[in-house]
């Protein structure tokens, strides 16, 4: 796969496009009818009810918007949730009132934070990396908003899913499901660095 957030801006992009693409497409129909059809001395209103294929011709459109839409979020969602890849880096990820474990398994790390000190761990980047999500109280939400990927951390549920980070650099994440008093607080970072800069982030954490 291409990285998490080249594939999810791609979605995004595309419901953008057809929102815009509909939005004016109802504003000229609607400024068209306005000045077109205004009421004035001596006009008539039309007695037209119903006009079978106009209605057939918006209803297919509808149709297959939405079938393109769902086809695009399914399969992009689906390679997302293709877990478990070979050579994939594995970290799970506990979710608290309010902080997060992370742990990578087999390696002897782990990296725990709370509101008072923001946890950070590290992945290599263009490399597949599997979580394993879950929670130890309530309902939370692992975001990392410049990846556009959000999943739910559900106490007593495992989620898995993929991700590939591309560039190099810090990004910021956080919970997104409101979670108690101090959810505002509930963040954590992630530092994607090259290959050889994970192996050794990973020999010093052990
Ligand atoms: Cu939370």
């Amino acid at each position: 796969m291409a990285d998490t957030r080249s594939d999810f801006s791609e979605v995004w992009s595309l419901y953008l496009w057809i929102g815009v693409g509909v939005a004016v497409l109802v504003f000229i129909a609607v400024g068209f009818a306005l000045v077109r059809y205004r009421a004035r001395p001596g006009r008539a209103p039309s007695r037209l009810a119903e006009h079978n294929a106009i209605e057939v011709g918006v209803a297919t459109l509808i149709l297959a918007i939405v079938a393109l839409l769902v086809f695009r979020t399914f399969h992009t969602e689906a390679k997302e949730d293709d877990s478990a890849r070979a050579g994939a880096v594995k970290i799970d990820v506990d979710a608290f009132q309010w902080g997060w474990k992370f742990t990578y398994p087999g390696q002897g790390v782990k990296v725990v934070g709370d509101s008072n000190h923001e946890p950070n761990f590290a992945v290599p980047a263009g490399r597949p990396i599997s979580f394993a999500l879950t929670s130890s109280d309530v309902i939370h939400a692992f975001w990392i908003p410049g990846q556009r990927f959000k999943k739910d951390a559900i106490p007593g549920r495992v989620n898995h899913f993929d991700m590939e980070f591309g560039a190099h650099g810090r990004e910021q994440g956080l919970c997104s499901e409101f979670c108690g008093l101090r959810h505002s607080t509930m963040r954590f970072g992630v530092w994607v660095l090259s290959n050889e800069s994970y192996e050794r982030w990973l020999a010093a954490h052990k």
